[in-house]
């Protein structure tokens, strides 16, 4: 199977780091949003899209990690048997998207010129952000991984956003602001899959 995206995408990392945890044997195709693979691959050309070997193609991140959790149990990402632990992991993964949602806006916002910036959206977006960080290190608080005892995709939708925020917005000092999430997010850094999809 082909993964097409691009390096620096949350969606994309998220997909590749769903593909990498479970050792799933794919090729990364580097390719912009509305780029001819991508528009091949997805009628509305965004990113990530995953094109099968029977060339049947996926997109939206949720539903590939979906679809690539299924193919094996090692590690099982998404709770199968367990309702509510299995809400809680998506919920988990709204959650980062959401931020990666909303750090997108800002930085599409921001590299419009200083004077056809829209305050109104910047504020709206940003508060998103700290108000979804605040969440997400009071549903951590002292756990090792987002949900349960082991890593899910909870785990691996946080990390990459995280890894966007640090990219978009550097000045935004989270880990100072929750030591919790950055002793987390330092455990993650040091994965496998989160080396080898870069940062
Ligand atoms: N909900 C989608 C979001 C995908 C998305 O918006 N990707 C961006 C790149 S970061 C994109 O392709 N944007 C171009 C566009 O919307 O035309 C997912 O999780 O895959």
């Amino acid at each position: 199977m082909k993964l097409i995206g691009t390096l620096t995408s949350p969606y994309v990392r998220k997909a590749r780091l769903v593909l990498l945890e479970k050792n799933i044997p794919h090729e990364f195709v580097v390719d912009l949003p509305q780029g001819s693979l991508a528009l091949q691959a997805n009628p509305m050309g965004r990113i990530p899209a995953l094109i099968l070997d029977d060339g049947f193609c996926v997109f939206d991140s949720a539903v590939i990690a979906d679809y690539v959790d299924a193919l094996n149990d090692q590690p099982v990402l998404i709770p199968r048997s367990d309702a509510a632990a299995r809400l809680r992991v998506k919920r988990w993964e709204a959650l980062a998207d959401g931020i990666a949602d909303s750090a997108v806006v800002v930085r599409t916002e921001r590299m419009r010129p200083n004077d056809k910036q829209d305050t109104d959206t910047l504020e709206l977006h940003n508060k998103a952000i700290s108000n979804a960080l605040a969440f997400a290190a009071g549903l951590l608080g002292g756990n090792e991984w987002c949900e349960g005892e082991s890593i899910t995709l909870a785990d691996l939708a946080l990390t990459s956003a995280l890894v966007y925020l640090d990219l978009r917005q550097p000045e935004r000092d989270w880990r100072g602001a929750y030591p919790n999430l950055a002793a987390w997010s330092a455990k993650m850094a040091k994965r496998k899959s989160v080396i080898l999809a870069g940062s």
